[in-house]
Protein backbone atom coordinates (compact mmCIF):
# COMPACT_ATOMS: atom_id res chain seq x y z
CA UNK A 1 0.00 0.00 0.00
CA UNK A 2 0.87 3.21 -0.86
CA UNK A 3 1.96 5.39 2.78
CA UNK A 4 0.50 8.87 3.31
CA UNK A 5 2.79 11.18 2.52
CA UNK A 6 2.71 15.57 2.53
CA UNK A 7 2.30 15.58 -1.47
CA UNK A 8 0.68 13.14 -3.73
CA UNK A 9 1.96 14.10 -7.27
CA UNK A 10 -0.55 12.36 -9.82
CA UNK A 11 1.68 11.22 -13.28
CA UNK A 12 5.20 10.70 -13.95
CA UNK A 13 5.98 12.98 -17.03
CA UNK A 14 7.87 16.21 -17.08
CA UNK A 15 6.36 17.67 -14.42
CA UNK A 16 5.41 14.54 -12.09
CA UNK A 17 9.26 14.37 -12.06
CA UNK A 18 10.58 17.31 -11.54
CA UNK A 19 7.77 18.15 -8.84
CA UNK A 20 8.60 15.14 -7.11
CA UNK A 21 12.41 15.78 -7.36
CA UNK A 22 11.51 19.89 -6.18
CA UNK A 23 9.01 18.19 -3.00
CA UNK A 24 12.02 16.33 -1.79
CA UNK A 25 14.21 19.71 -2.15
CA UNK A 26 12.07 21.74 0.28
CA UNK A 27 12.14 18.36 2.90
CA UNK A 28 8.23 17.46 2.44
CA UNK A 29 7.57 13.84 1.45
CA UNK A 30 6.03 13.38 -1.62
CA UNK A 31 4.94 10.64 -3.94
CA UNK A 32 3.73 9.80 -7.15
CA UNK A 33 0.96 7.74 -8.56
CA UNK A 34 1.84 6.93 -12.41
CA UNK A 35 -0.54 4.63 -14.60
CA UNK A 36 2.46 3.72 -16.71
CA UNK A 37 4.38 0.81 -15.75
CA UNK A 38 7.30 3.46 -16.92
CA UNK A 39 8.30 7.49 -16.49
CA UNK A 40 8.07 9.67 -19.35
CA UNK A 41 4.32 10.89 -19.69
CA UNK A 42 3.15 12.26 -23.13
CA UNK A 43 6.68 10.58 -24.01
CA UNK A 44 6.02 6.97 -22.90
CA UNK A 45 3.12 6.61 -25.26
CA UNK A 46 3.53 8.22 -28.02
CA UNK A 47 6.09 5.93 -29.84
CA UNK A 48 4.58 6.18 -33.09
CA UNK A 49 6.76 6.14 -36.42
CA UNK A 50 7.80 9.66 -36.70
CA UNK A 51 6.99 10.90 -33.40
CA UNK A 52 9.20 13.69 -32.08
CA UNK A 53 9.21 16.88 -30.56
CA UNK A 54 8.81 20.34 -32.26
CA UNK A 55 10.40 22.79 -30.28
CA UNK A 56 14.19 22.65 -30.22
CA UNK A 57 16.63 19.67 -27.79
CA UNK A 58 18.20 22.40 -26.39
CA UNK A 59 15.71 23.89 -25.05
CA UNK A 60 12.71 21.48 -24.34
CA UNK A 61 14.64 19.96 -21.07
CA UNK A 62 14.95 20.80 -17.84
CA UNK A 63 16.89 24.02 -16.60
CA UNK A 64 16.47 23.01 -12.78
CA UNK A 65 19.90 21.61 -12.51
CA UNK A 66 23.08 22.34 -14.41
CA UNK A 67 24.67 19.27 -14.10
CA UNK A 68 22.17 17.62 -15.81
CA UNK A 69 22.16 19.69 -18.53
CA UNK A 70 25.75 20.14 -19.11
CA UNK A 71 25.69 16.23 -19.03
CA UNK A 72 23.14 15.39 -21.40
CA UNK A 73 23.68 15.30 -25.19
CA UNK A 74 21.05 16.13 -27.73
CA UNK A 75 21.95 13.94 -31.39
CA UNK A 76 19.29 16.08 -33.11
CA UNK A 77 17.74 19.73 -33.45
CA UNK A 78 14.56 18.01 -32.77
CA UNK A 79 14.85 15.27 -30.71
CA UNK A 80 12.78 11.78 -31.02
CA UNK A 81 10.61 10.24 -28.58
CA UNK A 82 13.05 7.43 -27.87
CA UNK A 83 15.39 10.14 -27.61
CA UNK A 84 13.19 12.10 -24.56
CA UNK A 85 12.09 9.06 -23.51
CA UNK A 86 15.38 8.00 -22.79
CA UNK A 87 16.30 11.39 -21.36
CA UNK A 88 13.44 11.81 -18.71
CA UNK A 89 14.41 7.83 -17.61
CA UNK A 90 17.71 9.59 -17.15
CA UNK A 91 16.29 11.89 -15.32
CA UNK A 92 13.90 9.52 -12.61
CA UNK A 93 17.42 7.69 -12.34
CA UNK A 94 20.16 10.62 -12.05
CA UNK A 95 18.12 12.31 -8.98
CA UNK A 96 16.73 8.90 -7.50
CA UNK A 97 13.14 9.34 -8.08
CA UNK A 98 12.03 5.89 -8.67
CA UNK A 99 11.71 4.45 -5.36
CA UNK A 100 8.47 7.14 -4.81
CA UNK A 101 7.02 6.56 -7.91
CA UNK A 102 4.15 3.59 -7.61
CA UNK A 103 3.97 2.37 -11.34
CA UNK A 104 0.95 0.61 -13.20
CA UNK A 105 -1.58 2.37 -10.78
CA UNK A 106 -4.36 4.60 -11.64
CA UNK A 107 -5.49 7.20 -9.33
CA UNK A 108 -9.74 6.93 -9.64
CA UNK A 109 -10.70 9.09 -6.92
CA UNK A 110 -9.50 12.56 -4.52
CA UNK A 111 -11.98 13.69 -1.89
CA UNK A 112 -11.38 16.34 0.23
CA UNK A 113 -11.92 15.55 4.43
CA UNK A 114 -12.95 18.89 5.79
CA UNK A 115 -12.67 17.39 9.51
CA UNK A 116 -8.91 16.23 8.61
CA UNK A 117 -7.92 18.77 5.88
CA UNK A 118 -6.44 16.59 3.84
CA UNK A 119 -6.92 14.78 0.57
CA UNK A 120 -7.71 10.93 0.36
CA UNK A 121 -7.01 9.36 -2.91
CA UNK A 122 -8.28 6.65 -4.22
CA UNK A 123 -6.27 3.86 -6.90
CA UNK A 124 -7.43 1.13 -8.57
CA UNK A 125 -5.36 -0.84 -6.89
CA UNK A 126 -7.16 0.29 -3.25
CA UNK A 127 -4.98 2.30 -1.92
CA UNK A 128 -6.61 5.02 0.10
CA UNK A 129 -3.66 7.61 0.50
CA UNK A 130 -3.82 10.34 2.77
CA UNK A 131 -2.02 13.74 1.46
CA UNK A 132 -2.09 17.28 2.50
CA UNK A 133 -1.34 18.05 -0.46
CA UNK A 134 -2.51 16.97 -4.09
CA UNK A 135 -0.60 18.36 -7.11
CA UNK A 136 -2.07 17.34 -10.58
CA UNK A 137 1.21 16.37 -12.83
CA UNK A 138 -1.70 14.80 -15.01
CA UNK A 139 -0.93 16.18 -18.54
CA UNK A 140 -2.56 18.76 -20.44
CA UNK A 141 -2.61 16.15 -23.93
CA UNK A 142 -2.88 12.45 -22.53
CA UNK A 143 -6.44 11.71 -22.59
CA UNK A 144 -6.64 10.23 -26.07
CA UNK A 145 -9.67 9.94 -28.28
CA UNK A 146 -11.15 7.66 -30.91
CA UNK A 147 -13.29 9.01 -33.44
CA UNK A 148 -17.45 8.20 -33.33
CA UNK A 149 -17.18 6.67 -36.32
CA UNK A 150 -20.33 4.21 -37.47
CA UNK A 151 -19.06 1.01 -37.16
CA UNK A 152 -15.60 1.44 -35.89
CA UNK A 153 -16.22 -1.31 -33.65
CA UNK A 154 -16.91 -4.02 -36.71
CA UNK A 155 -13.23 -2.96 -38.29
CA UNK A 156 -11.47 -6.57 -38.27
CA UNK A 157 -7.82 -5.13 -38.28
CA UNK A 158 -5.86 -3.16 -35.52
CA UNK A 159 -7.36 0.32 -34.60
CA UNK A 160 -3.92 1.91 -33.36
CA UNK A 161 -4.40 5.45 -31.43
CA UNK A 162 -0.71 7.70 -32.03
CA UNK A 163 -1.17 8.70 -28.60
CA UNK A 164 -1.61 5.25 -27.00
CA UNK A 165 1.07 3.37 -29.45
CA UNK A 166 1.20 -0.35 -28.27
CA UNK A 167 4.71 -1.95 -28.31
CA UNK A 168 3.89 -5.00 -30.60
CA UNK A 169 2.87 -3.08 -33.63
CA UNK A 170 1.84 -5.22 -36.92
CA UNK A 171 4.27 -4.45 -39.55
CA UNK A 172 3.16 -1.97 -41.92
CA UNK A 173 5.08 -3.27 -45.20
CA UNK A 174 2.92 -4.71 -47.55
CA UNK A 175 -0.39 -3.27 -45.88
CA UNK A 176 -3.63 -1.34 -46.56
CA UNK A 177 -3.12 1.14 -44.35
CA UNK A 178 -5.52 4.26 -43.34
CA UNK A 179 -4.41 7.48 -41.45
CA UNK A 180 -7.43 9.54 -39.48
CA UNK A 181 -6.26 12.95 -38.38
CA UNK A 182 -3.50 15.77 -39.96
CA UNK A 183 -3.08 17.48 -36.62
CA UNK A 184 0.58 17.16 -35.62
CA UNK A 185 0.76 13.31 -34.57
CA UNK A 186 -0.73 12.83 -38.16
CA UNK A 187 1.72 14.85 -40.08
CA UNK A 188 4.57 13.27 -38.44
CA UNK A 189 3.55 9.82 -38.95
CA UNK A 190 1.81 10.19 -42.41
CA UNK A 191 5.20 9.92 -44.41
CA UNK A 192 7.11 7.57 -42.07
CA UNK A 193 3.67 5.09 -42.57
CA UNK A 194 3.75 6.26 -46.21
CA UNK A 195 7.12 4.88 -47.03
CA UNK A 196 6.61 1.20 -45.70
CA UNK A 197 2.83 0.62 -46.40
CA UNK A 198 1.63 -1.19 -49.96
CA UNK A 199 -0.74 1.80 -49.55
CA UNK A 200 -2.00 4.60 -47.33
CA UNK A 201 -5.21 6.52 -47.32
CA UNK A 202 -4.80 9.57 -45.25
CA UNK A 203 -8.48 10.75 -44.09
CA UNK A 204 -8.30 14.39 -43.37
CA UNK A 205 -11.01 16.59 -42.07
CA UNK A 206 -9.28 19.60 -41.69
CA UNK A 207 -5.89 20.41 -43.48
CA UNK A 208 -3.40 22.06 -41.15
CA UNK A 209 -0.47 24.48 -41.98
CA UNK A 210 3.36 22.45 -41.96
CA UNK A 211 5.82 24.34 -41.84
CA UNK A 212 9.14 22.39 -42.53
CA UNK A 213 11.04 21.16 -39.71
CA UNK A 214 14.56 21.00 -41.30
CA UNK A 215 15.86 18.38 -38.36
CA UNK A 216 19.35 17.70 -38.82
CA UNK A 217 22.54 16.12 -36.58
CA UNK A 218 23.09 18.75 -33.40
CA UNK A 219 26.96 19.80 -34.81
CA UNK A 220 29.30 19.54 -31.34
CA UNK A 221 30.11 22.85 -31.12
CA UNK A 222 27.02 24.63 -31.79
CA UNK A 223 25.82 21.55 -28.71
CA UNK A 224 28.73 23.16 -26.71
CA UNK A 225 27.84 27.39 -27.06
CA UNK A 226 24.41 26.36 -26.36
CA UNK A 227 25.95 25.25 -23.04
CA UNK A 228 28.15 27.77 -22.20
CA UNK A 229 25.36 30.04 -22.97
CA UNK A 230 22.64 28.21 -20.68
CA UNK A 231 22.61 30.49 -18.11
CA UNK A 232 21.93 34.03 -20.28
CA UNK A 233 19.65 31.13 -22.53
CA UNK A 234 17.45 29.38 -19.85
CA UNK A 235 16.82 32.99 -18.43
CA UNK A 236 15.34 34.43 -21.30
CA UNK A 237 13.35 31.37 -21.92
CA UNK A 238 11.72 32.17 -18.60
CA UNK A 239 10.49 35.24 -19.79
CA UNK A 240 9.27 33.95 -23.42
CA UNK A 241 9.30 30.27 -23.23
CA UNK A 242 11.22 29.49 -26.51
CA UNK A 243 13.67 31.59 -27.57
CA UNK A 244 12.55 32.54 -31.07
CA UNK A 245 13.09 34.88 -33.31
CA UNK A 246 10.47 37.29 -32.65
CA UNK A 247 9.76 40.39 -34.27
CA UNK A 248 8.36 43.74 -33.86
CA UNK A 249 7.68 44.61 -36.67
CA UNK A 250 3.41 44.16 -37.98
CA UNK A 251 3.41 42.47 -41.09
CA UNK A 252 1.63 45.08 -43.35
CA UNK A 253 4.28 48.10 -42.60
CA UNK A 254 6.80 46.48 -44.89
CA UNK A 255 6.44 46.07 -48.43
CA UNK A 256 5.36 42.66 -50.23
CA UNK A 257 8.33 42.13 -51.25
CA UNK A 258 10.27 42.41 -47.84
CA UNK A 259 7.79 40.32 -46.04
CA UNK A 260 8.17 37.27 -48.61
CA UNK A 261 11.44 36.99 -48.08
CA UNK A 262 11.42 37.09 -44.34
CA UNK A 263 8.96 34.33 -44.49
CA UNK A 264 10.89 32.56 -47.00
CA UNK A 265 13.97 33.01 -44.73
CA UNK A 266 12.30 31.55 -41.81
CA UNK A 267 10.51 28.53 -44.14
CA UNK A 268 14.13 27.76 -44.93
CA UNK A 269 15.16 28.03 -41.51
CA UNK A 270 12.73 25.54 -40.56
CA UNK A 271 10.28 25.16 -37.12
CA UNK A 272 7.49 27.22 -35.76
CA UNK A 273 9.86 30.60 -35.91
CA UNK A 274 7.85 30.90 -38.78
CA UNK A 275 4.84 32.09 -37.43
CA UNK A 276 6.62 35.28 -35.20
CA UNK A 277 8.03 36.64 -38.46
CA UNK A 278 6.01 39.63 -37.88
CA UNK A 279 4.10 41.16 -34.22
CA UNK A 280 0.78 41.19 -35.30
CA UNK A 281 -0.04 37.45 -37.17
CA UNK A 282 -2.11 35.93 -33.97
CA UNK A 283 -4.22 39.35 -33.80
CA UNK A 284 -4.72 41.22 -37.28
CA UNK A 285 -6.21 38.84 -39.79
CA UNK A 286 -4.84 41.00 -42.68
CA UNK A 287 -1.40 40.23 -41.45
CA UNK A 288 -2.03 36.44 -40.60
CA UNK A 289 -3.50 36.08 -44.38
CA UNK A 290 -0.15 37.18 -45.68
CA UNK A 291 1.13 34.37 -43.69
CA UNK A 292 -1.60 32.05 -45.35
CA UNK A 293 -0.88 32.80 -49.13
CA UNK A 294 2.80 32.34 -48.27
CA UNK A 295 2.09 28.93 -46.64
CA UNK A 296 -0.22 28.08 -49.55
CA UNK A 297 2.26 28.77 -52.76
CA UNK A 298 4.33 26.32 -50.72
CA UNK A 299 1.91 23.71 -50.67
CA UNK A 300 1.13 24.59 -54.33
CA UNK A 301 4.61 24.35 -55.35
CA UNK A 302 5.48 21.21 -53.00
CA UNK A 303 2.04 18.68 -54.52
CA UNK A 304 2.47 17.89 -57.81
CA UNK A 305 -1.74 17.59 -58.45
CA UNK A 306 -3.23 21.04 -58.02
CA UNK A 307 -6.68 19.59 -56.76
CA UNK A 308 -4.75 17.70 -53.99
CA UNK A 309 -2.57 20.71 -53.28
CA UNK A 310 -6.00 23.04 -53.16
CA UNK A 311 -7.30 20.00 -50.38
CA UNK A 312 -4.56 20.07 -48.42
CA UNK A 313 -4.90 24.48 -48.28
CA UNK A 314 -6.16 25.22 -44.80
CA UNK A 315 -8.72 28.37 -45.59
CA UNK A 316 -11.30 28.56 -43.00
CA UNK A 317 -9.38 29.52 -40.24
CA UNK A 318 -6.05 31.58 -39.62
CA UNK A 319 -2.35 30.35 -39.25
CA UNK A 320 -1.74 29.46 -35.70
CA UNK A 321 -5.54 29.25 -34.94
CA UNK A 322 -5.01 25.77 -34.36
CA UNK A 323 -1.78 25.02 -33.14
CA UNK A 324 1.01 25.29 -36.27
CA UNK A 325 2.69 21.58 -37.25
CA UNK A 326 6.27 21.02 -37.98
CA UNK A 327 7.18 18.20 -40.62
CA UNK A 328 9.36 16.70 -42.83
CA UNK A 329 8.00 15.85 -46.44
CA UNK A 330 4.71 16.00 -45.63
CA UNK A 331 3.07 17.79 -48.59
CA UNK A 332 5.61 15.63 -50.84
CA UNK A 333 4.30 12.24 -49.40
CA UNK A 334 1.09 13.46 -51.17
CA UNK A 335 2.98 12.89 -54.45
CA UNK A 336 3.79 9.11 -54.08
CA UNK A 337 1.37 6.49 -56.25
CA UNK A 338 0.53 4.98 -52.79
CA UNK A 339 -0.77 7.59 -51.01
CA UNK A 340 -4.04 8.26 -51.41
CA UNK A 341 -5.85 12.14 -50.02
CA UNK A 342 -9.33 11.95 -48.99
CA UNK A 343 -11.19 15.18 -48.13
CA UNK A 344 -13.96 14.45 -45.65
CA UNK A 345 -15.78 17.72 -45.53
CA UNK A 346 -16.32 16.36 -49.29
CA UNK A 347 -17.09 13.12 -49.08
CA UNK A 348 -17.15 11.73 -45.14
CA UNK A 349 -16.65 8.24 -44.13
CA UNK A 350 -20.20 6.77 -43.87
CA UNK A 351 -19.11 3.37 -42.48
CA UNK A 352 -16.23 1.32 -41.21
CA UNK A 353 -16.98 -2.19 -42.54
CA UNK A 354 -14.45 -5.36 -41.54
CA UNK A 355 -12.23 -4.51 -44.11
CA UNK A 356 -12.75 -1.47 -45.29
CA UNK A 357 -13.62 2.34 -44.60
CA UNK A 358 -16.56 3.62 -46.97
CA UNK A 359 -16.99 7.62 -47.84
CA UNK A 360 -20.13 9.00 -49.63
CA UNK A 361 -17.80 8.50 -52.75
CA UNK A 362 -15.84 5.10 -52.36
CA UNK A 363 -14.93 1.95 -50.52
CA UNK A 364 -11.39 2.29 -49.28
CA UNK A 365 -10.12 -1.31 -47.90
CA UNK A 366 -8.39 -1.02 -44.63
CA UNK A 367 -5.78 -3.62 -43.48
CA UNK A 368 -4.64 -1.39 -40.28
CA UNK A 369 -6.27 1.96 -39.08
CA UNK A 370 -4.68 4.58 -37.05
CA UNK A 371 -6.01 7.29 -35.60
CA UNK A 372 -4.09 10.09 -35.00
CA UNK A 373 -7.57 11.78 -33.55
CA UNK A 374 -6.11 13.81 -30.71
CA UNK A 375 -6.83 14.63 -27.11
CA UNK A 376 -9.71 15.50 -24.71
CA UNK A 377 -6.94 18.59 -23.87
CA UNK A 378 -6.25 20.19 -20.79
CA UNK A 379 -9.40 19.21 -18.71
CA UNK A 380 -9.55 15.11 -19.77
CA UNK A 381 -6.96 13.77 -17.37
CA UNK A 382 -8.92 15.91 -14.82
CA UNK A 383 -12.17 15.01 -15.34
CA UNK A 384 -11.46 10.68 -15.38
CA UNK A 385 -10.82 11.11 -11.58
CA UNK A 386 -13.41 11.95 -9.30
CA UNK A 387 -12.48 14.51 -7.73
CA UNK A 388 -14.80 15.93 -4.63
CA UNK A 389 -13.69 19.09 -2.60
CA UNK A 390 -14.73 20.71 0.13
CA UNK A 391 -18.64 19.86 0.90
CA UNK A 392 -18.24 16.80 -1.46
CA UNK A 393 -18.25 19.11 -4.68
CA UNK A 394 -17.61 17.42 -8.08
CA UNK A 395 -14.90 19.10 -9.98
CA UNK A 396 -16.84 17.48 -12.83
CA UNK A 397 -19.89 19.56 -12.16
CA UNK A 398 -18.23 22.51 -11.48
CA UNK A 399 -16.13 22.40 -14.20
CA UNK A 400 -19.70 21.57 -16.45
CA UNK A 401 -19.62 24.87 -18.29
CA UNK A 402 -15.76 24.67 -18.68
CA UNK A 403 -13.35 24.97 -16.79
CA UNK A 404 -12.59 27.68 -13.22
CA UNK A 405 -10.09 28.07 -11.61
CA UNK A 406 -7.41 31.13 -10.38
CA UNK A 407 -4.03 31.90 -12.36
CA UNK A 408 -4.60 28.06 -13.94
CA UNK A 409 -3.16 26.81 -10.84
CA UNK A 410 -6.19 26.25 -8.17
CA UNK A 411 -9.78 26.11 -7.84
CA UNK A 412 -11.90 27.58 -5.44
CA UNK A 413 -13.61 25.05 -3.08
CA UNK A 414 -10.87 22.21 -3.85
CA UNK A 415 -8.16 23.41 -0.90
CA UNK A 416 -4.48 22.50 -1.82
CA UNK A 417 -5.13 20.96 -5.02
CA UNK A 418 -2.52 22.49 -7.27
CA UNK A 419 -2.65 21.68 -11.18
CA UNK A 420 -0.09 21.86 -13.42
CA UNK A 421 0.00 23.44 -17.26
CA UNK A 422 -4.18 23.21 -16.82
CA UNK A 423 -6.75 25.71 -18.17
CA UNK A 424 -5.97 28.93 -17.37
CA UNK A 425 -2.29 28.56 -17.63
CA UNK A 426 -0.07 29.58 -20.65
CA UNK A 427 0.14 25.55 -20.84
CA UNK A 428 0.46 24.15 -24.22
CA UNK A 429 0.69 27.69 -25.74
CA UNK A 430 4.82 27.90 -24.07
CA UNK A 431 7.33 25.53 -24.22
CA UNK A 432 5.68 23.26 -21.85
CA UNK A 433 9.35 22.37 -20.14
CA UNK A 434 9.33 25.97 -19.10
CA UNK A 435 5.94 26.30 -17.68
CA UNK A 436 6.06 23.01 -15.85
CA UNK A 437 9.05 24.72 -14.00
CA UNK A 438 7.75 27.77 -13.36
CA UNK A 439 4.71 26.01 -11.93
CA UNK A 440 6.69 23.33 -9.90
CA UNK A 441 8.78 26.36 -7.94
CA UNK A 442 5.50 28.50 -7.55
CA UNK A 443 3.96 25.53 -5.41
CA UNK A 444 6.80 24.65 -3.61
CA UNK A 445 7.53 28.22 -2.52
CA UNK A 446 3.64 28.73 -1.44
CA UNK A 447 3.99 25.03 0.61
CA UNK A 448 7.26 26.52 2.29
CA UNK A 449 5.14 29.62 3.00
CA UNK A 450 2.12 27.74 4.63
CA UNK A 451 4.44 25.66 6.56
CA UNK A 452 6.63 28.84 7.42
CA UNK A 453 2.59 30.57 9.04
CA UNK A 454 1.21 27.44 10.17
CA UNK A 455 -1.16 27.11 7.72
CA UNK A 456 -3.28 24.32 7.21
CA UNK A 457 -3.79 24.92 3.33
CA UNK A 458 -4.47 27.23 0.79
CA UNK A 459 -7.45 27.67 -1.36
CA UNK A 460 -8.45 30.52 -3.88
CA UNK A 461 -10.99 32.61 -3.69
CA UNK A 462 -14.71 32.83 -5.87
CA UNK A 463 -14.59 36.52 -6.93
CA UNK A 464 -10.45 36.27 -7.46
CA UNK A 465 -11.25 33.00 -9.51
CA UNK A 466 -14.00 34.17 -11.56
CA UNK A 467 -12.04 37.51 -12.38
CA UNK A 468 -9.06 35.29 -13.53
CA UNK A 469 -11.27 33.17 -15.47
CA UNK A 470 -12.92 36.66 -16.91
CA UNK A 471 -9.29 37.94 -18.01
CA UNK A 472 -8.27 34.42 -19.75
CA UNK A 473 -11.21 34.52 -21.59
CA UNK A 474 -11.03 38.55 -23.12
CA UNK A 475 -6.79 38.08 -23.66
CA UNK A 476 -7.97 35.16 -26.03
CA UNK A 477 -10.91 37.03 -27.57
CA UNK A 478 -8.38 39.99 -28.44
CA UNK A 479 -5.93 37.43 -30.40
CA UNK A 480 -7.10 35.23 -33.64
CA UNK A 481 -6.88 32.14 -31.62
CA UNK A 482 -10.65 32.13 -30.76
CA UNK A 483 -11.13 31.67 -34.60
CA UNK A 484 -10.92 27.93 -35.08
CA UNK A 485 -12.65 25.27 -34.06
CA UNK A 486 -9.56 23.68 -32.36
CA UNK A 487 -8.96 21.64 -29.18
CA UNK A 488 -8.19 24.69 -26.96
CA UNK A 489 -11.06 25.32 -27.41
CA UNK A 490 -12.50 21.82 -26.46
CA UNK A 491 -13.92 21.88 -30.50
CA UNK A 492 -12.74 18.68 -31.11
CA UNK A 493 -14.80 16.70 -28.40
CA UNK A 494 -18.66 16.40 -28.79
CA UNK A 495 -20.68 18.18 -26.05
CA UNK A 496 -17.63 19.73 -24.30
CA UNK A 497 -18.36 23.47 -23.53
CA UNK A 498 -16.20 26.12 -25.90
CA UNK A 499 -14.15 27.77 -23.86
CA UNK A 500 -10.80 28.94 -25.27
CA UNK A 501 -8.64 27.39 -22.15
CA UNK A 502 -5.10 28.52 -22.54
CA UNK A 503 -3.75 32.09 -20.99
CA UNK A 504 -2.74 33.91 -24.26
CA UNK A 505 -0.62 36.20 -22.41
CA UNK A 506 2.89 34.27 -22.56
CA UNK A 507 4.84 32.95 -19.68
CA UNK A 508 6.64 36.36 -18.90
CA UNK A 509 3.40 38.00 -17.73
CA UNK A 510 2.52 35.21 -16.42
CA UNK A 511 5.00 34.58 -14.28
CA UNK A 512 5.19 38.40 -13.14
CA UNK A 513 1.75 37.67 -12.10
CA UNK A 514 2.22 34.70 -9.91
CA UNK A 515 5.39 36.07 -8.50
CA UNK A 516 3.60 39.28 -7.47
CA UNK A 517 0.90 37.27 -6.08
CA UNK A 518 3.46 35.42 -3.63
CA UNK A 519 5.08 38.40 -2.92
CA UNK A 520 1.94 40.11 -1.78
CA UNK A 521 1.23 37.20 0.73
CA UNK A 522 -1.31 35.22 -1.60
CA UNK A 523 -4.18 37.92 -2.08
CA UNK A 524 -6.89 36.07 -3.96
CA UNK A 525 -6.25 33.12 -1.75
CA UNK A 526 -7.52 32.08 1.54
CA UNK A 527 -5.80 29.96 4.20
CA UNK A 528 -6.77 26.94 6.48
CA UNK A 529 -6.40 27.24 9.83
CA UNK A 530 -5.21 24.47 11.74
CA UNK A 531 -8.07 22.27 13.45
P1 LIG B 1 -4.81 17.12 -32.90
O1 LIG B 1 -3.97 18.29 -33.13
O2 LIG B 1 -6.03 17.26 -32.06
O3 LIG B 1 -5.21 16.52 -34.32
C1 LIG B 1 -6.24 15.57 -34.44
C2 LIG B 1 -6.62 15.42 -35.88
O4 LIG B 1 -7.62 14.42 -35.98
C3 LIG B 1 -7.21 16.69 -36.47
O5 LIG B 1 -6.81 16.77 -37.81
C4 LIG B 1 -8.71 16.42 -36.36
O6 LIG B 1 -9.48 17.15 -37.27
C5 LIG B 1 -8.75 14.96 -36.65
N1 LIG B 1 -9.95 14.32 -36.12
C6 LIG B 1 -10.36 14.27 -34.86
N2 LIG B 1 -11.52 13.58 -34.77
C7 LIG B 1 -11.84 13.21 -36.03
C8 LIG B 1 -12.92 12.50 -36.58
N3 LIG B 1 -13.90 12.03 -35.82
N4 LIG B 1 -12.94 12.31 -37.91
C9 LIG B 1 -11.94 12.78 -38.67
N5 LIG B 1 -10.89 13.47 -38.21
C10 LIG B 1 -10.85 13.68 -36.89
O7 LIG B 1 -3.97 15.91 -32.22
P2 LIG B 1 -2.46 15.52 -32.48
O8 LIG B 1 -2.23 14.26 -31.74
O9 LIG B 1 -2.13 15.56 -33.90
O10 LIG B 1 -1.65 16.69 -31.80
C11 LIG B 1 -1.92 17.11 -30.47
C12 LIG B 1 -0.79 17.90 -29.92
O11 LIG B 1 0.17 16.98 -29.42
C13 LIG B 1 0.01 18.72 -30.83
O12 LIG B 1 -0.49 19.96 -31.09
C14 LIG B 1 1.33 18.84 -30.13
O13 LIG B 1 1.25 19.81 -29.15
C15 LIG B 1 1.47 17.54 -29.50
P3 LIG B 1 -10.13 18.59 -36.87
O14 LIG B 1 -8.98 19.56 -36.97
O15 LIG B 1 -10.64 18.46 -35.46
O16 LIG B 1 -11.19 18.80 -37.86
Amino acid sequence: MIPNVDVLIVGAGFAGLYALHKMREIGVSASVIEMADDVGGVWYWNKYPGARCDVESMQYSYSFSDDLQQEWQWTERYARQPEIYAYLRHVADRFDLRRSISFGTTVVSATFDDADQCWRVGTDKGDNIAARYCIMASGSLSVSRLPDLPGIENFAGPVLHTGNWPDNVPDFEGQHVAVIGTGSSGVQTIPQIAQRAKHLVVFQRTPNFVVPARNHPLAEEWQARWKSEYPEMRAQARQVGTLYDFSDTPALSVSPETREAEYQRRWEKGGVNFVHAFKDIMTDIAANQTAADFVHERIRQAVNDPVIAERLCPKNYPLGAKRICVGSEYYETYNRDNVTLVDLRETPIVSVNGQSIRTSAANHAIDILICATGYDALTGALMRIDIRGQGGVSLAEKWSEGPRNYLGLMSAEFPNMFIITGPGSPSVLVNMVVGIEQHVDWIADCILHLKATGSAGIVPRVDAEDKWVQRVNDEAASTLFTQADSWYLGANIPGKPRVFMPFVGGIGRYRAICDQVADDAYPGFETLKEH
